[in-house]
Parts: C-alpha cells; structure tokens; sequence
C-alpha cells in the first residue's frame, strides 16, 4: 500500500517534470533568431537584419524592414528605385510588409519612392486598409513624409532598358539559369549565373522572412517588378498570400519569380498551409512549385519561380521550377551561407 502510494506520488510528480523536459528539450532545439532571403543577394540584406536581431529584444518586424531598405537604397539594383524600368521606362515599386499578429501593409506601382518598405509598413500601422496603389501611395507617402525622388533610371537600368527597347519584346523571363549567355561574366556571389547580356541579373525581387529571439516571425518583400512590364502591371511581390505570408503558429514564405504564376496558386499562403500540416519549409515549397508547374507543364519551361520559407522551429527550405535560384540563410555570426534551391527542372 506504501509503496503503491509512493508510485503514485512520484508518478503525479514526476509528469509535469517529464513534460517539461519534453518541452524544454524542443524549445532548445529551435533555431532563432534565424533570417531568410531570396537570392544570394540577400546575404547583406540578411547582414543588416541579423544586427537587429541580435539586439536584445531585437525585432523581426524591424530586422526584415531594415533589410528590404538596405537593398532598396543600393544604386544600379535590382530593387527599388534603381531597378529596371516598365515597358514605358517608368520605375514603378511594389512591397508589403507582414507582422506576427497578422497585420500586414502593402503598396504597389508607387513611383518616385525610395522605401516602399517603410510605406508598406506606415499602411499598416497608421491606416485602416492593407493595400495602397498607384497615386494614392504616392500620396499617402508624401503625406507621412518620404521625400519625393526624381524620375531618373540608374546607369544600369537605362542600358538594359535601352538595349531593350531594340526589340521590345515582352517576353519576361526570371532566372533561368540555361538561358544564360555563353561566356557571360558572373558577379554578386558564389551562384549567381543569372544575368541579362549586359551583366545585370535578371531578377528583381528580395524576399525576406525572420524569427527573432522571441520566436515571433516577420516578413518583408520588395521588388521593382517584372522588367518591362506594362505599365500598371503588379505581380505576386506586394500581395500578401502571394509573395509573402506569415502566420506566427506556423511559419512564414516568401519568393520570386514570374508574378502572375505565383498569384494563381496564392504561392506563399499555400506554403504555410502545407507547414501548418506538418510538411517542412522544403517539402512545403516543393508542393507550392509543383503545383504552378501542374497547371502548365509546358509553359513552365519558360518561367521560374522560387519559394523560400521557415517554420516555428527555425527549419528552413526552399524549391524552385528551374536550376538557379538561391538563397541565404543567417542564424549566427559567421556571415551567412548562400544555397542552392533543388528545382522541379534540374541543371542542363
Ligand atoms: C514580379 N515576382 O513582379 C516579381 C518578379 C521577381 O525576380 O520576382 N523578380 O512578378
């Protein structure tokens, strides 16, 4: 009967001590604070994150957004005001911005701006909408006060444009790696085959997603968009469940690639879902992927798109349709590393 009552204690007592071993055991085994992004030129974006989120009580919200502007103030790049241009030589911006408690903020074709990450972020905390487009952005943006820029294009962007312009054939083409010129010099890192004729690679998105210390995700996109879009045209980058989606329980996505693909299957939403359910990030992103290739298997020869994501545990993966989109990943000092997303179509 001693003993019996004795089992009995212990087993009451010692439960909660398993579980909490249990639960002390998993939590030690999440990677954070964690930042992803799209492309390895996302490895300085990922720089500039990574000291915020190694701040204590540094933030993911303000780690993402730091880095999108990071990005968006270099000069002849793909983002931001020195990106390539639209059909019209116009440089229109999209970006949104996406917290751990669901808000979320986005404006799209905004000219003459140079954060529209930041814009993105003022939508979602000092209005009640998610969405501002065009003039209206514009507007709202001035009214906060960011500083109307001028319409010029970057050295770089005025080249491609003008040597686009020769044939001004829309036929946008993301990041495949095959279709890459022979002999083209490579710049901007360990993989980064993809280039115009004229050097510049020919992607135009930086995606990010975070976790920080307090295990809270965050997400930013920024892009100038497709080049040489039509004017008015807004791809998958500023609309949330698209480019980008966070949910705080599950995870967060992000991408980059052929817009108007990645918006019929709400790309990034139906990734976390899919982590939701149990997949991991890769697993997750490879579904998404394989899903856009399902719908047109042949028209996907033609097209990239690539999705990054991380799940609440700090596990990161990536997909993409074709050979050559990459990634980078920083969750310690050591400057991050770059890799290269498995694809649907492997390496010619
Ligand atoms: C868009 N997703 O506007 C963007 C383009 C992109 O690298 O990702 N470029 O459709």
């Amino acid at each position: 009967m001693q003993s019996r009552r004795h089992f009995i204690r212990w087993s009451a007592l010692s439960l909660p001590l398993l579980s909490f071993r249990k639960a002390f055991a998993k939590r030690s085994a999440v990677t954070k604070p964690i930042v992803v992004s799209t492309w390895d030129s996302g490895l300085p974006v990922n720089a500039v994150a990574w000291k915020v989120l190694k701040q204590p009580n540094g933030r993911a919200l303000d780690a993402v957004e730091a880095g999108a502007r990071s990005i968006e103030d270099t000069v002849n790049c793909c983002v931001g005001l020195g990106g390539n241009p639209d059909r019209d030589g116009k440089v229109t911006l999209d970006a949104c911005i996406m917290d751990d408690k669901f808000n979320c903020g986005s404006v799209m074709a905004l000219q003459h701006i140079k954060h529209p990450i930041s814009v993105a972020r003022k939508v979602m905390e000092n209005t009640p909408h998610v969405q501002l487009v065009g003039d209206g952005a514009l507007q709202f943006a001035l009214e906060s006060g960011f500083q109307k820029e001028p319409d010029t294009l970057s050295a770089d962007a005025e080249k491609t444009y003008k040597e686009w312009l020769k044939k001004s054939e829309y036929k946008p083409i993301i990041n495949i790696e095959q279709q890459q010129s022979k002999g083209q010099k490579t710049k901007g890192g360990p993989f980064a085959p993809n280039f115009f004729d004229d050097g510049t690679p020919n992607h135009d998105t930086m995606g990010t997603i975070a976790m920080d210390a307090a295990g809270n995700l965050s997400g930013a996109c920024t892009t100038s968009g497709m080049a040489f879009k039509m004017h008015g045209r807004v791809g998958d980058s500023p609309i949330i469940g698209s480019g980008l989606y966070v949910d705080n329980e599950v995870g967060a996505a992000t991408g980059s690639g052929q817009g108007e693909e990645v918006i019929r299957v709400a790309g990034t939403h139906l990734i976390v879902e899919m982590m939701r359910m149990g997949k991991s990030p890769e697993e997750a992103c490879k579904i998404a992927v394989e899903r856009i290739v399902k719908i047109n298997p042949t028209k996907a020869k033609d097209f990239q798109v690539g999705f990054i994501a991380i799940n609440k545990q700090g596990e990161y993966g990536a997909y993409s349709i074709h050979h050559g989109f990459n990634y980078s990943v920083t969750h310690t000092d050591d400057g991050g590393k770059v890799f290269m997303a498995k694809s649907v179509f492997p390496k010619k």
